[in-house]
């Protein structure tokens, strides 16, 4: 359980109850207590590769049918996990926002549509685990399809003693308007956000009176210069995470413990 401090907790309370408008960013710490592993967490590793290796553009390159198996297994492990009490208390928040007059924006670096699940609207910074895009006609479209291609049917396992399952590439998902190969439409490493998201999570940090940084370990950018965008800009910046991060020393509050647990108390 975590130990906050009654103070901490009615000093933040002032300044939500103040705020016009407040944004959150979450990371993969958010859906830990759902069963979803974080990155560079316990658990991180899938066979014998990093979750981080595997999410780039020379990843997919190389192997596609490697990297189509990694997505398949987090759509299997995803699809059998439900929202938090954290992503309810965002969910709670955002409304509270609404009925109040405030401005408010979650953005999220998760693809996993658990903030979505529980009834918030979410920006998705890298992409969704829920879309394909294709490489030939660059088609995005909804797909939650399980398994998304038949080859792909039992195969996924992250134990380091599987074996690679080499699915030829013309039995990978192809797109059902060119026949191109699909990929996954996520944001890998050395690619560049989506414009249009980029402007709404700017459009979000821009005069925020209040940002609530949840369950990221703050190394990835663009995302981990959004703290310092907001404390620059002279609004308040609260973490809440089980651990410290680069962003912990420039936080106004930190709320250490689960975000199940901490959200619901700071927000509640
Ligand atoms: C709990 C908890 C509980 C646990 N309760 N907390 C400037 C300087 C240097 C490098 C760069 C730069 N700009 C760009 C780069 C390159 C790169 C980058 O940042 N690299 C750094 C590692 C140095 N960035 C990019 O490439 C980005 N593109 C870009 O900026 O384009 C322009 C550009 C390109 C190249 C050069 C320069 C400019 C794109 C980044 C895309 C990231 N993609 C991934 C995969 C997405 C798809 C997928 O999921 O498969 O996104 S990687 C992975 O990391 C994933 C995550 O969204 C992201 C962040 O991870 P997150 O969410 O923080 O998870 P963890 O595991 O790291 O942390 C979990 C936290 O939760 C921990 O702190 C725990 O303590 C905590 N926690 N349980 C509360 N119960
Ligand atoms: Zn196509």
């Amino acid at each position: 359980m975590a130990h906050l401090r009654q103070a901490d907790i009615d000093n933040f309370s002032a300044v939500l109850s103040k705020a016009s408008k407040i944004t959150v960013l979450t990371g993969a710490g958010i859906s830990a207590e759902s069963g979803i592993p974080t990155f560079r967490g316990q658990g991180g590793l899938w066979r014998t590769w990093s979750a981080t290796e595997l999410a780039t553009p020379e990843a997919f390159a190389a192997d596609p049918s490697l990297v189509w198996e990694f997505y398949h297994y987090r759509r299997v492990v995803v699809s059998k996990c439900k929202p938090n009490p954290g992503h309810y208390a965002i969910a709670a928040l955002e409304q509270r926002c609404k009925k109040d007059g405030k401005v408010f924006s979650l953005l999220t670096q998760n693809i996993d549509g658990l903030h979505q699940e529980s009834g918030s609207t979410a920006v998705e910074l890298h992409g969704s685990l829920w879309k394909t895009r294709c490489l030939t006609c660059e088609n995005v479209e909804e797909n939650r399809d399980m398994p998304i291609c038949p080859a792909l049917d039992g195969k996924g396992a992250p134990d380091v003693d599987v074996k690679d399952a080499r699915i030829p590439t013309i039995e990978l998902p192809r797109c059902k308007k060119c026949n191109g190969l699909l990929r996954p439409h996520v944001v890998w490493f050395g690619e560049s956000l989506f414009p249009e998201v980029l402007k709404q999570a700017y459009d979000a940090l821009y005069h925020c009176d209040l940002l609530l940084v949840v369950g990221t370990s703050a190394v990835v950018q663009p995302a981990a210069g959004f703290a310092p965008i907001v404390k620059g800009g002279g609004g308040y910046v609260a973490e809440f995470n089980i651990e410290d991060t680069p962003i912990s020393r420039a936080c106004s509050f930190k709320f250490q413990g689960k975000s199940g647990e901490t959200l619901v108390r700071a927000l509640g």
